[in-house]
């Protein structure tokens, strides 16, 4: 019994892992955005894998506003949260209140049940390329191994489209930036970062910001926020669905352009 335990585990993980090296898409960073655009992407009916360097996906949206688990989405992206399954409570004055737990887990779900492979506890450290200049896949390790600082190369897995999805630090666009100065197109051709607080600004930056920023390199959330050089915006996630959906079919469209020329 011991044994037939662990066989199904390995075997079934090495089934997803093996179907995992050449996918359409990667996700990097399971906030709200990265579960939303893997989730869209998905159903749309391509294949993509998202990777989460903690045990638990959700990203900020767990802890709500100053770990009072409660959050805010504007009207204008109730139909994504309602298609998501987070369930929304008018505020009375525009918008809507919902659980930070509840919101989060039906974010997760969708994700789940769309066929998006979730890798957690794995780190993407680098993208790969090409030769041609662009980006074409990224490159993984277990978080464990570079938490510790283990001398451990990673494995690479292959996608046409990959998303900066990894929140305020906005790291796979900052390393490409870094380590092969090369010019994104973002305002500052580089990642500013972000600026400090502005509800309304931040929310609207956050999603005219998304979008690729290098050939095939994608960036939604804060990430986004952070590359534009936006506002941050606290406690309110409207902004994060709305750049998860924009950037999900930003990259459809690479996806579709990629696979009609091969
Ligand atoms: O920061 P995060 O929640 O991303 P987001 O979609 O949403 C931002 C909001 O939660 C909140 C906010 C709204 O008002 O400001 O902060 O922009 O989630 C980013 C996820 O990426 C993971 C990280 O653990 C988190 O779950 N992550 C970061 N770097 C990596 C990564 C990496 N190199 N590899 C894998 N996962």
């Amino acid at each position: 019994m011991e044994s037939f335990v662990s066989s199904k585990i390995i075997s079934s993980y090495f089934e997803k892992l093996m179907k995992s090296l050449e996918a359409d898409a990667a996700v990097v960073g399971g906030g709200p955005s990265g579960l939303l655009a893997a989730a869209i992407i998905a159903e749309e009916g391509y294949s993509v894998n998202l990777y989460e360097k903690n045990t638990a996906p959700g990203g900020g949206m767990w802890g709500g506003a100053m770990m009072f688990n409660k959050i805010l989405i504007e009207e204008e992206a109730e139909p994504i949260a309602v298609e998501s399954g987070i369930e929304l409570s008018p505020t009375g004055g525009g918008g809507y209140v919902a659980d930070s737990v509840q919101a989060t887990a039906a974010l997760i779900n969708r994700a789940c049940r769309s066929g998006a492979r979730i890798f957690n506890c794995m780190t993407v450290e680098d993208l790969v390329f090409n030769g041609e200049n662009e980006v074409s896949g990224v490159v993984v390790n277990w978080s464990p191994v570079l938490r510790r600082g283990m001398m451990v190369d990673p494995l690479m897995t292959m996608a046409s489209a990959v998303l900066d999805a990894t929140g305020h630090p906005a790291e796979i666009a900052t390393r490409l930036a870094r380590k092969n100065e090369v010019e994104l197109s973002t305002v500052s051709s580089g990642v500013p970062g972000e600026r400090s607080l502005n509800v309304e600004l931040g929310e609207r930056n956050t999603v005219e910001f998304t979008g690729e920023v290098y050939p095939g390199l994608f960036v939604s959330g804060m990430s986004a926020c952070a590359a534009g050089g936006g506002y941050r915006m606290g406690p309110i996630f409207g902004g994060m669905l709305l750049s998860g959906r924009k950037a999900a079919y930003a990259m459809i469209g690479r996806m579709k352009k990629v696979r009609n020329s091969s």
